[in-house]
């Protein structure tokens, strides 16, 4: 399998949050990725590249254009109002307030464009995520061109960023970005399939009113889970995209039987619903010893994700996600793709 993979993430880097009272080192961090990109060769899954540039166009039609104008004028802005270290949102236009005035300050825009205080900009973060859309889309290009399946090792994730917000580690949504732009080329249906720990809320809200696209998401329950306010299992869609939304949430403690049948039932629904093409939300959060999430999954259980996966016969496209326990992110994250490939 061929993996797309670019330097530039690294740029995006030192970034912290805030987690009980104290700042601390973002989880989001460059060694993840690296971690993931050094198993590749370890277990030989095939050639890794660099991404091709892309245009923003495709970008522009599942986000809104102010908000993609907006990503690459926050660290200047920021550094223009004086500031120096990391730039976070800390005031929302939430119930109560005026949610439809744009401000001017650069802490107000970064309120009114995300939903939590979660993706946050370094001088560096801004040309990652511009290389992280690359990636996917070259990705893209590629399962386009013939290949059964390709690895977009993206990073920052995407599947947090909505229409014209950010939040969760996430900007630009590169799995909507990819969806979008094979429907641009000629597919008919595209099926997102988000297997990370948490709910994939902004590919859900970007393809709520469509059908062209089903989004399949399991994940913890937002009862008890970030990001809370969505992911619900009767959010089914609404007009148009009724019944195209499936939600699978699942309870702290779950593991591989219970998690499994699941991805079986989103599996089914997937096949029925026919796509050209599957793009895979690929998070190994699930992972047992991951720092942040409540699932039990262990290392063994990556490979029967991408042998399930596989079962589908289709042209597949994975896009790196969250997943945070570094020390096993590599051997989690390339089992699902030697399983897939195996299957
Ligand atoms: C991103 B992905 C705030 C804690 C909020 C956000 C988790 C984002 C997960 N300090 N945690 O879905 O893996
Ligand atoms: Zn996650």
């Amino acid at each position: 399998m061929k993996t797309v993979f670019s330097p530039r993430h690294a740029g995006h880097a030192g970034n912290v949050e805030l987690v009980a009272g104290e700042i601390v080192p973002a989880f989001e961090k460059p060694s993840r990725a690296e971690i993931i990109r050094k198993r590749i060769d370890t277990v030989g899954l095939g050639p890794v590249q660099e991404p091709d540039a892309h245009e923003l166009t495709t970008a522009r039609k599942v986000h809104s254009p102010d908000y993609i104008d907006f990503l690459p004028t926050v660290y200047p802005e920021w550094e223009r109002s004086g500031r120096t270290g990391t730039a976070m949102p800390f005031t929302w236009p939430t119930r109560g307030l005026r949610g439809d005035v744009p401000p001017k300050a650069i802490e107000a825009k970064l309120g009114y464009y995300s939903f939590d205080a979660g993706a946050t900009f370094v001088k560096g973060t801004w040309d990652a995520v511009k290389s992280s859309h690359d990636t996917a889309l070259t990705a893209a290009g590629l399962v386009k061109a013939g290949e059964r399946a390709v690895f977009a090792l993206c990073r920052p994730p995407g599947h947090h960023a909505g229409s014209n917000f950010m939040g969760g580690y996430c900007f630009i949504n590169n799995a909507a970005t990819a969806a979008q732009w094979f429907r641009d080329q000629g597919a008919r249906r595209v099926a997102i399939l988000d297997v990370d720990y948490h709910h994939g809320n902004g590919t859900q809200q970007i393809f709520y009113a469509r059908s062209d696209v089903q989004v399949l998401n399991l994940h913890g329950d937002p009862m008890d889970e970030y990001p809370f306010f969505l992911g619900h299992a009767d959010e089914r869609g609404e007009g148009e995209g009724e019944g195209f939304n499936i939600n699978y949430p699942m309870p702290f403690g779950t593991s591989w039987k219970e998690w499994s049948a699941s991805l079986d039932a989103a599996c089914n629904e997937l096949a029925a619903f026919g796509p050209d093409v599957v793009i895979v939300s690929l998070g190994v959060d699930t992972f047992e010893r991951d720092p942040i999430s409540h699932f039990k999954l262990v290392s063994e259980d990556y490979p029967k994700i991408g042998r399930r996966i596989a079962e589908l016969g289709l042209p597949t496209l994975f896009v790196m996600e969250g997943g945070y326990a570094v020390e096993e992110i590599g051997v989690n994250a390339v089992g699902v793709l030697t399983g897939f490939e195996e299957g």
